[in-house]
């Protein structure tokens, strides 16, 4: 049997870089902490861009019933940046990366006595991704660390993280048939594998079809079966898919399971305020609530890996996604491994996730780095290793603005994507309807889509005359105004996402009375405020909870004689108006919320 121990409590913190001889000796005079834990919660946050990046230690020792089972394994699912795990001093494995699962072999070196010894650092370098972005690089065993018990046939568990098992649905919509080809990864003779109710033996894959197929249909349906394999030695693996086929037109923009299914949503950073990036599954949770409650129907999960609670989050609820590498913003020389080991380890941990469509390469690579010859070869080879990977998914980018649509580049991945700030960082609103309407007038063939926009906010700023980087919620609702209204009439934009659902740490910022936040976020980073473009948002996609909300309320001291009275609703009827302070005429002194000019509420500007 299989037993999974959780880690969580009884670790000493030493946030010093120290020998492993050194630090086991010191842990005593540690910090007691649980798991998951980051060293930044506080300097990550506060601005200044002078957060501790550094090697820290985390020690602990194993009970005498934690250390039993035939063969253990630790499996740490994320120690940002890079990690070396020590057992009695010895060390049993480097591992470079901060977002993906790896797991180390203990059993040989156990003993009497069992102290675990991992060393994290977040240190600036060269060979490791990201070194270069707008949000903090947070250290520490920020998820879960789990020690797995297995008998001695069992599936494995070491390759780039894998489940141990891969499972693979085509599914034909004409006939309502799914093929499903189940392999498996292990050190037995044979495997039992059950799909759908019904069990084959094996030696490592099998085929199923599944007749009158449920679909897994975004988030109207999202259905989940379930794949099980077991060996005799009574080892056990599974994994949840779903059945859905999707393609992207260049003139209609993206389909799900043969209809059209227009990608609209946000991106989602993985960090909370007070407590970075170390979240529990109920903090990833409530963000999916919130963005269930948007109507997003896609997430891009930038800039890097997320915790496999959250794919699993978007796999029952339907949302499609767009995961990614953290391979952003300059490309280095020496970082070509690093990109494709974290690729690698991407796809072999999340392939089974139907939630996912897109794998991509890299985001506004060419930002800070010219097109050349060793960053298109980069990409080159990261395209060709999704593609021998897992040819079912598309692969993507997000480029930056300044990026020429005649790049090499955009030759390279099967779709593309663009980042563009027209009417926040630089330029008007216009011009991204321009940019957009000029790349598909050029190249019709191609499919295209709007990877980030948005504009800064901080809610206790406000305007009755918002203008472009006054930081209020005023113009960040005008701006999504004109962004949403670009998009609907754009359907052949395979998918668009607002950067960002949630303000997030950037230490680097100091800017819209804000320390160390980057507040393109529709709510706030404490998840507390939504602010008023989120509504505009929730009113155009959310089509079950009809609401309507008045904007501007904590827009309180107002000069103006006339105030503005917006509403944004997913009812038939809003309206849009100019209002005096009502007086009344009535006798029983109620105000009725006509125009100042007495004329009856104008319905044109109604949504
Ligand atoms: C971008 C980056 C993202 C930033 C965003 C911004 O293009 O991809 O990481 O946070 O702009 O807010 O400037």
């Amino acid at each position: 049997m299989r037993k999974t121990i959780p880690l969580s409590a009884g670790w000493q913190f030493l946030k010093k870089a120290a020998s492993v001889q050194e630090a086991v000796e010191a842990a005593a005079s540690g910090e007691a902490v649980c798991l998951p834990h980051t060293w930044n919660a506080v300097d990550g946050q506060d601005g200044g861009n002078d957060y501790y990046r550094g090697t820290c230690w985390y020690i602990r020792e194993l009970s005498e019933e934690e250390a039993a089972g035939e063969r253990l394994f630790l499996e740490v699912n994320g120690a940002a940046m890079t990690a070396d795990v020590y057992l009695n001093g010895k060390m049993l494995a480097h591992h470079e990366g901060g977002y993906s699962v790896f797991r180390v072999e203990l059993t040989e070196e156990l003993a009497q006595k069992n102290i675990l010894a991992i060393s994290v650092s977040n240190e600036d370098c060269d060979t490791v991704y990201p070194q270069k972005a707008d949000f903090t690089f947070y250290g520490g065993l920020y998820r879960a660390v789990n020690l797995i018990s297995v008998p001695a046939e069992h599936f494995e568990l070491l390759k780039d993280g894998t489940p141990g098992i891969k499972v693979t649905p085509v599914v034909d919509l004409e006939t309502k048939t799914a093929f499903v080809t189940v392999e498996t990864w292990h050190n037995a003779a044979d495997v039992k594998i059950t799909v759908n109710g019904e069990t084959k033996t094996v030696e490592h894959h099998a085929e199923f079809t599944i007749e009158n197929v449920h679909l897994w249909d975004g988030v109207d349906d999202p259905y989940l079966y379930t794949a099980t394999a077991k060996l005799s030695s009574g080892d056990e693996v599974s994994a949840r898919f779903g059945c859905r086929v999707f393609h992207c037109d260049p003139e209609k923009g993206f389909f799900l399971n043969g209809r059209s299914y227009p990608l609209r949503g946000v991106s989602r950073h993985q960090d909370l305020k007070g407590k970075g990036n170390a979240l529990s599954y109920e903090d990833h949770a409530s963000d999916m609530a919130i963005i269930r409650e948007l109507g997003a129907n896609t997430l891009r999960l930038a800039h890097y890996q997320h915790a496999q609670e959250f794919y699993d989050l978007c796999d029952e609820n339907g949302i499609v996604v767009w995961a990614e590498i953290p391979y952003i913003t300059m490309h280095m020389s020496a970082g070509r491994k690093n990109t494709l080991d974290q690729m690698r380890e991407l796809i072999t941990q999340c392939y089974n996730h139907p939630s996912i469509a897109v794998w991509g390469l890299s985001n506004e690579i060419t930002a800070a780095s010219a097109v050349n010859d060793d960053l298109l070869e980069n990409h080159r080879l990261l395209n060709d290793l999704c593609h021998r990977m897992d040819p079912t998914r598309l692969t993507t980018m997000a480029n930056v603005f300044m990026l020429e649509i005649d790049s090499p580049i955009l030759e390279i991945p099967d779709i593309n994507s663009y980042n563009l700030y027209f009417g926040w960082y630089l330029g008007e609103l216009e011009q991204t309807d321009e940019f957009f309407d000029e790349y598909h007038a050029r190249f019709p063939g191609k499919v295209i889509g709007f990877s980030e926009y948005g504009a800064d906010a901080n809610p206790a700023f406000h305007s009755s005359h918002p203008e472009k980087g006054d930081y209020t919620e005023e113009y960040q609702a005008l701006y999504h105004e004109h962004m949403l209204q670009m998009i609907e009439k754009r359907p052949w934009l395979w998918a668009t996402h607002v950067w960002n659902l949630f303000d997030f740490a950037a230490d680097g910022r100091d800017e819209g009375g804000k320390h160390g936040e980057n507040q393109k976020g529709l709510v706030t980073f404490d998840r507390q405020l939504r602010k008023d473009a989120f509504y505009l948002y929730k009113a155009a996609w959310n089509k079950t909870s009809p609401f309507v909300h008045l904007c501007g309320k904590r827009y309180a001291n107002r000069a103006e004689e006339e105030t503005e009275i917006k509403v944004y609703s997913n009812l038939r009827l809003a309206l849009h108006r100019r209002y005096a302070p009502c007086k009344t005429d009535r006798e029983d002194g109620v105000s009725l919320p006509y125009p100042a000019d007495g004329r009856a509420p104008d319905r044109s500007s109604c949504r």
